[in-house]
């Protein structure tokens, strides 16, 4: 790995030069918001982990209980705002008609910073779904009333949120693979590269081509397959980055 200067100069001259940019995100590019990450310490709620609650069988078990946490999460989430990476990234999305933010969050944060151009590959906290006629609404009450019920059919609502062991949504994962495919640059924010298929974009961009630029806290195992790798908040680091020319260097 080049040094710290030199590897953004690299950086900002391939995303200069790239008429097709993506850009994979997880809670890490949030984390700076104050919004906790799905696995770092702050995730935990009442010593439930994430992966017990957010399932269809936990929700089965017991609705309450899952719909206890979802209200904490939104009541956190409701008092956030974007921060300098979440603006950097929708700033790119301006410069670029080859444009295409795949977020693995759902926490709104992209589309409150002006993102529009993009995929939610898990759904998003303020939408829930009726688990009776599958109606898709906007809810954004903080607290929302346990056990909320569906005003078309009375039946019960649940998040509009892609829990473990259910399949993502055909359309949204398509998009996320074309985007991953076709992009000359891929940037990856703040994501430990665990959860599936998600994670399966950076390797698929990497085999179509792409120059794969990873910004992590830590490093992950996206880090064997990025072409440079930065470490550091990303709230610093993105802006960093995306501060490039479109006049790429001679
Ligand atoms: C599927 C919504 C087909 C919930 C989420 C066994 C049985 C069933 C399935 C599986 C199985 N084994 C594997 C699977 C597949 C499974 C999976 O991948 N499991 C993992 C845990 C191994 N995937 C699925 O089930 C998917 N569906 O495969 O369907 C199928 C069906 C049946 C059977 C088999 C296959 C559905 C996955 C979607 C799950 N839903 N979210 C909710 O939010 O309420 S995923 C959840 O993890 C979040 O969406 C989150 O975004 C996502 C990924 O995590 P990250 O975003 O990476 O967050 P994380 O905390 O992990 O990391 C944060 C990173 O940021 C860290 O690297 C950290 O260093 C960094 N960071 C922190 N601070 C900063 C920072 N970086 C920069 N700056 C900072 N300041
Ligand atoms: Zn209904």
């Amino acid at each position: 790995m080049p040094d710290q200067h030199s590897a953004i100069q690299q950086a900002r001259d391939r995303l200069a030069r790239a008429g097709a940019i993506t850009v994979l995100t997880g809670a890490g590019i949030s984390a700076d918001s104050g919004v906790p990450t799905f696995r770092g310490a702050d995730g935990l709620w009442r010593n439930f982990r994430a992966e017990d609650l957010a399932t269809p069988e936990a929700f089965q078990r017991d609705p309450n209980l899952v719909w206890a946490w979802y209200n904490w999460r939104r009541e956190l989430i409701a008092t956030k705002r974007p921060n300098p990476a979440h603006y950097a990234v929708a700033e790119l999305e301006r410069r670029r008609d080859c444009f295409w933010l795949v977020t693995q969050n759902v926490d709104g944060l992209h589309q409150a910073a002006g993102s529009r151009k993009l995929s939610e590959l898990h759904g998003n906290i303020w939408k829930v779904r009726c688990t009776v006629c599958e109606k898709v609404t906007e809810n954004r009450e903080v607290p929302i009333p346990i056990p909320p019920t569906c005003l078309a059919c009375g039946g019960l609502l649940r998040p509009h949120i892609v829990w473990f062991g259910e399949t993502l949504n055909a359309t949204d994962l398509d998009h996320g693979m074309k985007a991953a495919a076709s992009c000359e640059v891929m940037v990856i924010i703040g994501t430990s590269g665990i959860v599936y298929p998600a994670a399966s974009l950076a390797p698929l961009a990497r085999a179509a081509g792409a120059f794969v630029i990873e910004i992590n806290r830590e490093p992950t195992p996206l880090g064997g397959i990025a072409d440079l790798s930065f470490q550091g908040r990303a709230s610093e680091v993105v802006p960093v980055l995306l501060d490039f020319d479109d006049r790429p260097s001679e």
